[in-house]
Parts: C-alpha cells; sequence; structure tokens
C-alpha cells in the first residue's frame, strides 16, 4: 500500500465519521422538533393558541432545564462547604491533641523538664515568639490586654465556629456534633464539652434554638455558668503575713507569677516579702531576687541544694519580725534527691503551719495552658496530695487552648484565681469570667 492510498482511506475515514456525525446530529435536532411540536400539541390541547404554542413549548422547556442546572450548581457548592468545614475541624482537632502522658507519680524523672510543655503546645505554638512588653507597657486597658492574651483561642475557635454557624445556616444535630469537634479542639476536655453538647441538644430538642446566632449565645452562657461556679476572689487582709504557696511542675511559670504578684501587692502599698524555695538550681532563687528587686520586695534565698523547708522556716520568720503582709514562697517543679516532690510540698507546708497559724492560707497551683490536658492530670496529682486553694493558669496568650480554663473550673472544683497573658509584670490578671467568656466570644 503507497501513500495516496493510506491518505486515501484516511480521507475517506475522516469523511464518513463527519457524515456520522453529522447525521447524529440531523437526527437529534430532528427528534427534539417533533418532541417540541408534540408538546406544543399538548398545549393547544390545554388551551393555548396555535401560533403560539411551538414558542411556550421551548420557553417553558429552557427555563426548567435553567433551574434544574442552577439547582445542581447550588448542591454542589453546599456539598463541597461541608466537606470543608468538618475537614478543617479535623485537622485542627489532630494538629491540637495534647498527647496525654499520665505521669504515674510526679518526682523527677517523671515531671516534664522545662521547655517540654511548648513542644507538646505544637509547633505553631511554639514557634511564636511570646510578648516581652506587657499589655500594661503597651498602654492597654484591662480587658483589651485579656483580649490581646485569648487572641489565639479567640480566632481559633471564633473561626470555626463561624464557619459552622454561618448565615442561614440550618441548626441540627450535625451542627453540634460539628460544635463538639470544635469545642475539643479548644482544649475544653472531654468531659466539659460533652456537658456543653448536651445542653444545646436539649434546647435543641425543645425547639429555642433554630439560628446560628441562638446557638453561640447558648454556648456563651453555659460557659459562663461553668465559670462562675466557683468564687474566684480571696480576702487576703483576714491573716497577717498572708502566707502563699506557690506549686507547680517546671516551667509552668511559678517564679515569673510570683514576681508579677510581689509587683501588683506592692503597688497596692502592701509589705510583701519572697521565699526562694526553688533551690534546685542557684539560677532559681536568682530569677527570683531579679523579680525582688524589680518589685522592690526582699527575698529570703539560700544556696543551691538546701533543704526548701529551712528556706520556708526562716521566710516564715522573717515575715513575722518584718510584720510583712504577704509572704509568698516560691518552690521547685523538681528535686535534686530523690524525695518524692509530693512529700517536699507536705513538709514545707507543715514547717509554716507551724510557724505562722493557719498558713499557708492559700496554695496556689501554677498550670501552664500550652499542655492542654497535661495540665489536667497535674492539677489532679497536686489535688491529691496538697489541698490546692487556687489555679494559675498561665501562657494563655501563647495558645489556642484557652478552653483550659473552663475544663479546670468544671472539672477540678477549684476557681482560677489569676491567669497569665504574657511575660511582662503586668500581665497577671485576676480571673474574671465575665471578661473572660466577652474576650472568648466578642468580635474583635
Ligand atoms: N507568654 C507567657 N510566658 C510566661 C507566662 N508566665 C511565665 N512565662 C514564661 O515561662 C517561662 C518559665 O517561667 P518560670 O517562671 O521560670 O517557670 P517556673 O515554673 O518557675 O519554672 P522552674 O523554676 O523551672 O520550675 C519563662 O520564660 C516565663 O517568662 C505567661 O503568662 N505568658
Ligand atoms: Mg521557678
Amino acid at each position: 500500500m503507497d501513500i495516496n492510498q493510506v491518505l486515501d482511506s484516511l480521507e475517506k475515514f475522516v469523511q464518513d465519521s463527519a457524515a456520522q456525525v453529522v447525521a447524529w446530529w440531523q437526527n437529534l435536532i430532528v427528534w427534539l422538533a417533533q418532541q417540541f411540536a408534540a408538546f406544543a400539541k399538548v398545549l393547544e390541547g390545554w388551551g393555548v393558541p396555535a401560533h403560539k404554542s411551538l414558542a411556550s413549548a421551548y420557553l417553558i422547556a429552557y427555563v426548567t432545564l435553567g433551574v434544574l442546572f442552577l439547582l445542581c450548581v447550588w448542591r454542589l457548592v453546599a456539598i463541597r462547604r461541608k466537606r470543608r468545614r468538618v475537614t478543617a475541624a479535623r485537622l485542627h482537632k489532630k494538629a491540637e491533641s495534647p498527647g496525654i502522658k499520665p505521669p504515674a507519680s510526679v518526682p523527677e524523672s517523671e515531671v516534664p523538664a522545662q521547655g517540654e510543655s511548648k513542644t507538646e503546645a505544637g509547633i505553631d505554638e511554639a514557634s511564636e515568639p511570646l510578648a516581652i512588653k506587657s499589655g500594661e507597657e503597651q498602654g492597654l486597658s484591662v480587658y483589651e490586654r485579656m483580649r490581646h492574651g485569648l487572641a489565639k483561642t479567640h480566632r481559633s475557635l471564633f473561626g470555626k465556629l463561624d464557619a459552622i454557624l454561618g448565615a442561614g445556616t440550618k441548626v441540627d444535630s450535625d451542627t453540634i456534633e460539628e460544635i463538639e469537634e470544635v469545642l475539643v479542639s479548644a482544649d475544653f476536655g472531654v468531659k466539659t464539652t460533652q456537658k456543653l453538647v448536651t445542653v444545646l441538644q436539649d434546647r435543641l430538642s425543645r425547639g429555642e434554638m433554630q439560628q446560628p446566632e441562638q446557638v453561640r449565645k447558648a454556648l456563651r452562657e453555659e460557659i459562663l455558668s461553668i465559670l462562675s461556679r466557683q468564687d474566684c476572689t480571696r480576702n487576703i487582709d483576714a491573716h497577717q503575713p498572708h502566707v502563699m504557696l506557690v506549686v507547680g511542675v517546671n516551667g509552668v511559670g511559678k517564679t515569673t507569677t510570683i514576681g508579677k504578684l510581689a509587683h501588683q501587692y506592692k503597688q497596692q502599698g502592701k509589705r510583701v516579702l519572697l521565699g526562694a524555695g526553688d533551690t534546685f538550681r542557684a539560677a532559681a532563687a536568682d530569677q527570683l531576687v531579679a523579680w525582688g528587686e524589680r518589685a522592690d520586695v526582699p527575698v529570703v534565698r539560700h544556696s543551691e541544694g538546701s533543704d526548701p523547708a529551712a528556706v520556708a522556716f526562716d521566710a516564715a520568720k522573717a515575715a513575722v519580725a518584718r510584720e510583712a503582709d504577704v509572704l509568698i514562697i516560691d518552690t521547685a517543679g523538681r528535686l535534686h534527691t530523690k524525695v518524692n516532690l509530693m512529700e517536699e510540698m507536705k513538709k514545707i507546708r507543715r514547717v509554716l503551719e507551724r510557724e505562722i497559724a493557719a498558713a499557708p492560707h492559700e496554695t496556689l497551683l501554677v498550670l501552664d495552658a500550652t499542655t492542654g490536658q497535661n495540665a489536667l492530670m497535674q492539677a489532679r496529682l497536686f489535688q491529691e496530695a496538697v489541698a490546692i486553694d487556687g489555679i494559675i493558669l498561665t501562657k494563655l496568650d501563647g495558645t489556642a487552648r484557652g478552653g483550659m480554663a473552663v475544663a479546670i473550673a468544671a472539672e477540678l472544683q477549684v476557681p482560677v484565681r489569676y491567669v497569665g497573658v504574657g511575660e511582662g509584670v503586668g500581665d497577671l490578671r485576676p480571673f474574671d469570667p465575665e471578661m473572660f467568656v466577652d474576650a472568648l466570644f466578642e468580635n474583635h
């Protein structure tokens, strides 16, 4: 077969195919014309004038097809939006899952090392530099500082709730399921989330919650009610000196918090004394002395490796002798000896009690909010060993896990007394549930 023959057969094939396609289209057009003519006849039967029946048939067919096309597009967009929301919530939950490591006991080997908490908080949080300037130094109001500190949680919680509760959303059990995922990812804890979800489901079944705005309102109300169950205030004038023992695992922010507290009490005109009960390393006492200098308050310290209970004894004696209004004792999160940390805490408490009636008047547990559910675990352990009067939740500014405050209030029955929202001296705020919820829910 030569090239001409090949070209001829190719040409024939193309011609045949084109003829077939043309014939197919002709048949289709003829068939459609027949259908339209038949439809026009039907319309005539319904009283449409003969000269308008064909045009009416075309018009009805086009309008019907147009509506069907628009319905399909709308449905596809709705499915895509829903899928994106669910995937985003799942990814967030995965990214923020705390990786709970239940310690059997708290001594040395099992207490997380300083800095570990930041790693557990996730790459995002750890890599973000912490604010060094306090809100006060930036000239922000108390509420603005709280808002500023809770910005990450607000963005995460509010952003996701917004995606779920967009305008025109039909509130149903799927919506509540999606909210459940968001709450768990913001570290409200499984138990607390369950409580909140049950309230939402009840309201939904009673028909009280049909609009997205009603869901937000119900959630806000319920969170506020959980947070308001405990009395967060404390009178420090009942005893003189009022003795505060600050405990918590290492790196959570005990020393920094004591520095901030000393500054606040000093500003209020109180005579403050600090006790450097963390004798684990010399730098710990140096750090407290630096805060003491900053707040202009004296510090009782011993050398590295000495008995923390001896520091507590000397500090208590000095507080009485100097007629201090407030004595705050720092403690170590881990020990150089194999002595159980909790036994050491009990010993410090016994010494204080012997020297000053009913002391310590407050034992405050410092928890790092960035560690999520691990912090709850630590709280339970400390609670079992020493009576905890209040919680100080630090580093709320560096995390999207602000839900921790709600989980603590709901699950530990211990009030959150203060929240740390930055490293600056003014970045420790007495915990105000109303302000906290506003900072979480109000549009920033
Ligand atoms: N962003 C932020 N950082 C904080 C906050 N509170 C403490 N920190 C930082 O957390 C780190 C550890 O704080 P420390 O006060 O040394 O913690 P600690 O519990 O005394 O640690 P140990 O003495 O090792 O047991 C420091 O870099 C503090 O500046 C807070 O509320 N927000
Ligand atoms: Mg310290």
